[in-house]
């Protein structure tokens, strides 16, 4: 006999998902007893930062990341991390734990009521096998949900007591299934959207994070380069889909109606790729487009193209659609955009670093194909400004703005690739919210660079406060917090750098050494909106 738990096991083999990222408890120790040799466990010590090194584990890898969670408290801890891999199309297989079948009715300790309804609708399905034969066959399923387009995470309970029962004759043909896609263009879209970009004066292209999570970069320079065209990033940016130093590269839009229409007034049309129209978050009432402006939308997600309040979508693979129309649109024989003007270098002013010189030294000294997971929410703008990326995977942002992703996923990016460097940065605030991923960066030594930007304050909540007429509101400064001892405690190397020479020091340092390390800067507060 084949129990369920093997034939788990060898579907999970077969799909690559032999990293289980989890916190236990009583219902899940019979899956995880005598893990096989070839998995392993990474331990995180609060759900939200489990699946929050799923998250970035699963974006830097491009595949589903396994995860399993306690029951219905774990679930409910690692349900705010799923805000943000909804929005970012990760794909997650989540498993929880649930009691004995027979007992769930009774309500004993640690069943999970109604497993199936807690997480949604953060999840895309979510399902309890309703016998064990259906176990390996449910986790099939989910595995192919998640991986579909547009990907995102799903759940399973698991009845503990089922890990041992015969896995039936219906799991003897799971582990060898595939599910393909293709999703390209008909010929006839693809000769109407060349003719339209083609026949366009002035286009412009908005670029968001499923073009580099398809790896579609380099065909969107292409076809940034046939255009000619300006490319901004779409607002909100969860990642980086086109290199920020390429002359066509014109910053990320801002989050709201109003200014997205004036960045992108005198274009006759618009072309957004991979990315919703639009992520907006200021309330910033105006115009959608500008006049005489068309939008065209290319995503892979349905319930993007449906919700949009403009334009006209097509759903497709994104890659392919790049890949296509890169070679389909002649060159337009216009003037390439003018390169934007670099930042002046910012002040290095000791004692109160600004964050633009922490963010020049940054990029001064690291390597070019180091990866950046940021949370620092006041000074995104500035990040985007000083520091470049230009491979694909070479930044992330948690993207339903749900703070405590930041530190996890750059564990659980640094996890995956463990070729290209790792730095977190990371605000005093949101550095809390995940902060024991330090621990397991501690565990698994991996290199990762934390940098908290402390300014003893949530910034970017002052600024809001200022423009919501709030600025009395209590609770927006965060001071005393002393992260070189938390750190400490952690097992983590950490340091305080007051001044420019020190944080140049201690970084390049860090990035010689082979262990996680924490860097405590203290910075200026700046406003993250636009004058
Ligand atoms: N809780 C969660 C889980 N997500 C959130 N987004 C918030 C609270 C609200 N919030 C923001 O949207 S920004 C922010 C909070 C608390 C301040 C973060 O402060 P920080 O960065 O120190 O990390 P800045 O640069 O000082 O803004
Ligand atoms: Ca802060």
């Amino acid at each position: 006999m084949t129990t369920v738990k093997e034939a788990t096991f060898e579907l999970l083999r077969r799909h690559g998902l032999t990293t289980l990222f989890g916190n236990p408890g009583s219902n899940e120790l019979p899956f995880l007893a005598g893990l096989p040799s070839d998995f392993r466990y990474v331990l995180g010590l609060h759900e939200g930062a489990v699946a929050g090194m799923a998250d970035g584990y699963a974006q830097a890898t491009g595949r589903p990341a396994f995860v399993n969670l306690h029951a219905a408290a774990g679930t409910g801890n690692a349900m705010g991390a799923l805000t943000n891999a909804w929005y970012s199309h990760t794909p997650l297989v989540i498993t929880a734990g649930q009691q004995v079948r027979s007992t769930i009715g009774q309500e004993v300790m640690l069943s999970n009521v109604d497993a199936p309804t807690l997480p949604r609708p953060l999840v895309k399905w979510s399902s309890e096998p309703a016998d064990p034969s259906d176990v390996v066959r449910t986790l099939s399923q989910a595995v192919f949900t998640a991986s579909a387009d547009p990907q995102g995470p799903v759940y399973v309970s698991v009845p503990y007591d089922d890990w041992a029962t015969d896995a039936g004759i219906a799991a003897e043909h799971l582990a060898a299934r595939t599910v393909s896609r293709a999703g390209a263009f008909t010929t006839d879209q693809l000769a109407d959207l060349t003719a339209t970009l083609t026949a366009a004066n002035n286009p412009v292209l908005v670029l968001g994070p499923d073009v580099d999570s398809a790896r579609a970069n380099d065909s969107a320079v292409r076809l940034a380069e046939a255009l000619s065209a300006p490319v901004w990033v779409a607002p909100s940016a969860p990642r980086c889909p086109f290199p920020n130093r390429h002359p066509c590269f014109r910053g990320v839009l801002p989050a709201a109606v109003d200014g997205i229409t004036r960045k992108l007034d005198g274009h006759d049309l618009i072309i957004v790729i991979g990315a919703p129209v639009f992520r907006y978050h200021e309330y910033d009432p105006g115009r959608y487009l500008p006049d005489g402006a068309e939008l065209l939308h290319l995503t892979c997600d349905p319930g993007e193209a449906a919700r949009a309040p403009m334009g006209s979508a097509v759903v497709v693979d994104i890659r392919s659609a790049l890949e296509s129309l890169a070679a389909a649109v002649p060159a337009s024989g216009r003037p390439m955009p003018a390169p934007r003007e670099r930042p002046a270098p910012a002040p290095a002013v000791d004692g109160v670093l600004t964050p633009g010189a922490v963010f020049d030294a940054i990029n001064a000294h690291a390597p070019a194909d180091a990866v950046y997971v940021n949370e620092a929410t006041s000074t995104v703008s500035e990040v985007w400004d000083r520091i470049e990326f230009d491979s694909p995977g070479s930044y992330y942002f948690p993207a339903s703005g749900g703070l405590g992703f930041g530190l996890p996923a750059a564990v659980g990016v640094q996890l995956a690739d463990p070729g290209r460097r790792v730095i977190g940065l990371v605000g005093d605030g949101s550095a809390n919210y995940g902060l024991s991923a330090l621990w397991t960066a501690a565990q698994w030594n991996l290199p990762v660079v934390i940098i908290v930007l402390n300014n003893g304050t949530y910034g970017a909540l002052r600024a809001f406060a200022g423009k919501l007429d709030a600025t009395d509101a209590p609770g927006l400064d965060v001071p005393d917090i002393d992260f070189c001892s938390l750190a400490a405690g952690y097992g983590v190397d950490a340091h305080r750098t007051p001044t420019a020479d020190e944080f140049i020091d201690r970084f390049t340092a860090a990035l010689a050494g082979t262990s996680p390390v924490l860097l405590d800067v203290p910075i200026a507060t700046v406003s993250p909106f636009e004058d």
